[in-house]
């Protein structure tokens, strides 16, 4: 069989319209079946017209060749993106509302639609929406008898005995601001403040203090290098908090038995709340007619029930229509196949982080340098948060940039 790439290219060797999709997937399940998705879109087309992806490493790497590609005038039709991206790209003017391009988005999951408008338009189609959920190791659950954790103090007490019995430490986790956004979001914290971010406040400062001592007591594993479904064999993997959109990767690498559920919750009646990641695909000002209307068209049918069921099951992103639910794609699928039904649950119960256009830098340069520099023990919880406010007020300030 061709691969997906090579079909594409094919599609549109000889097109007369090609829309530019720039994305930051750099591999495996999420890459191929966005490609899937786009030979099966180009192939009705019939090489008039195509979309092309074109990878643009990380996700960061890909709002960083954006900046450059608007200062070069190189902006392609479509590409992926952050609520704060969006906020970021339409300082700029360089976004298209969503309302200009005809499409109807009945249907689509209200959560993530409300998280693109700004001052009331819609900016961006919800495309690869992911939440995070708990990844477990059930062979080590069932050697200690141990049952699924459903809050906060069962998930600590199962995570430390099962610590003690292997001697290392089973929770993995990426000291960074997605995996603190759980802890933080589940214990009622909030980054907005009567209009101001703050990320010193006194939640803020108990959640990375509680991290830190998980570490101390020997049952959270810091990861600093790669994704966790990397690191299975740094040690006895137990535990992680991690996207939804990383199943596929854990599935492939786990030699255990992979079980996923809710995540703990506050307190065992419901689950904790998830940061919703991944992104929106938006169409930029720059694309001219026959190219929006091919963005167009192309959205259309990526936000289907039926295409959202199949990019879904593939992954593990949510689908963004709420007709997916009812698609035998997903009916028949979670028969068998429980971790989808957890993502679904799990995406009931979920939070974004600010979508202010400082915070891509705020999240990486300035909260998630905080939290590994506490959890890797080169500050106290309170001095890296209140260091990092204060970095964040000089920036929000124009004192910084
Ligand atoms: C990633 C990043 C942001 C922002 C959150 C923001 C920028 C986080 C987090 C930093 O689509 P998601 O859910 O998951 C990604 C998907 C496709 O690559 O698969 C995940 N993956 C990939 C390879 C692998 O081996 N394992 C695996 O889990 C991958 O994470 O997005 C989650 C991870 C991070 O990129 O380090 O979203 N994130 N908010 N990035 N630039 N800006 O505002």
């Amino acid at each position: 069989q061709p691969k997906a790439e090579d079909v594409i290219k094919e599609q549109c060797a000889k097109a007369e319209v090609v829309a530019e999709l720039w994305h930051g997937f750099t591999g495996g399940a999420p890459k191929a079946a966005l490609e899937n998705l786009i030979v099966e879109f180009n192939r009705g087309k019939g090489g008039g017209a195509c979309v092309r992806p074109v990878p643009q490493g990380s996700y960061r790497d890909l709002s960083t060749k954006l900046k450059a590609a608007f200062a070069a005038n190189k902006v392609p039709a479509m590409a992926q993106a952050f609520e704060n991206n969006i906020a970021l790209y339409l300082e700029g003017d360089a976004v298209l509302p969503v309302s200009s391009l005809g499409l109807d988005l009945k249907g689509l999951n209200p959560l993530f639609v409300n998280a693109t408008k700004i001052k009331g338009q819609v900016y961006g189609v919800p495309f690869n929406k992911s939440v995070q959920i708990m990844y477990y190791n059930n062979d080590l659950l069932k050697k200690y008898g141990a049952k699924v954790p459903t809050s906060i103090d069962e998930f600590v007490a199962t995570a430390k005995r099962l610590s003690e019995g292997e001697k290392t430490p089973v929770y993995f986790f990426v000291p960074d601001a997605s995996t603190y956004a759980y802890w933080f979001f589940t214990r009622g914290g909030s980054y907005n403040q009567n209009g101001k971010i703050v990320l010193n406040s006194k939640v803020g400062v108990e959640t990375l203090e509680f991290l830190v001592k998980g570490v101390k007591d020997g049952w959270a594993k810091p990861i600093t290098q790669g994704f966790i479904n990397a690191n299975f064999g740094s040690g006895t993997f137990g535990f992680s908090t991690d996207t939804s959109a990383g199943y596929s990767f854990y599935k492939s690498a786990a030699k255990f038995d992979l079980g996923t559920a809710p995540l703990p919750g506050k307190t065992g009646k419901q689950p904790g709340y998830a940061l919703v990641q991944g992104t929106n695909l938006i169409v930029f000002k720059q694309a001219d007619a026959k190219e929006r209307a091919l963005a167009a068209e192309f959205l259309r049918f990526v936000i289907s029930p039926k295409a959202q069921a199949v990019f879904g099951v593939a992954t593990g992103y949510v689908p963004v229509h709420l007709g997916s639910g009812a698609d035998a794609t997903v009916t028949r699928y979670v028969k068998e196949n429980p971790w989808f039904g957890t993502i679904l649950t799990q995406s009931r119960f979920a939070r974004f982080e600010p979508a202010i256009s400082e915070w891509e830098q705020i999240r990486f340069d300035i909260l998630g340098q905080a939290i590994k520099e506490a959890v890797l023990g080169q500050a106290t919880p309170k001095a890296a948060l209140d260091k990092a406010q204060k970095q964040v007020d000089d920036l929000l300030a124009g004192r910084t940039r």
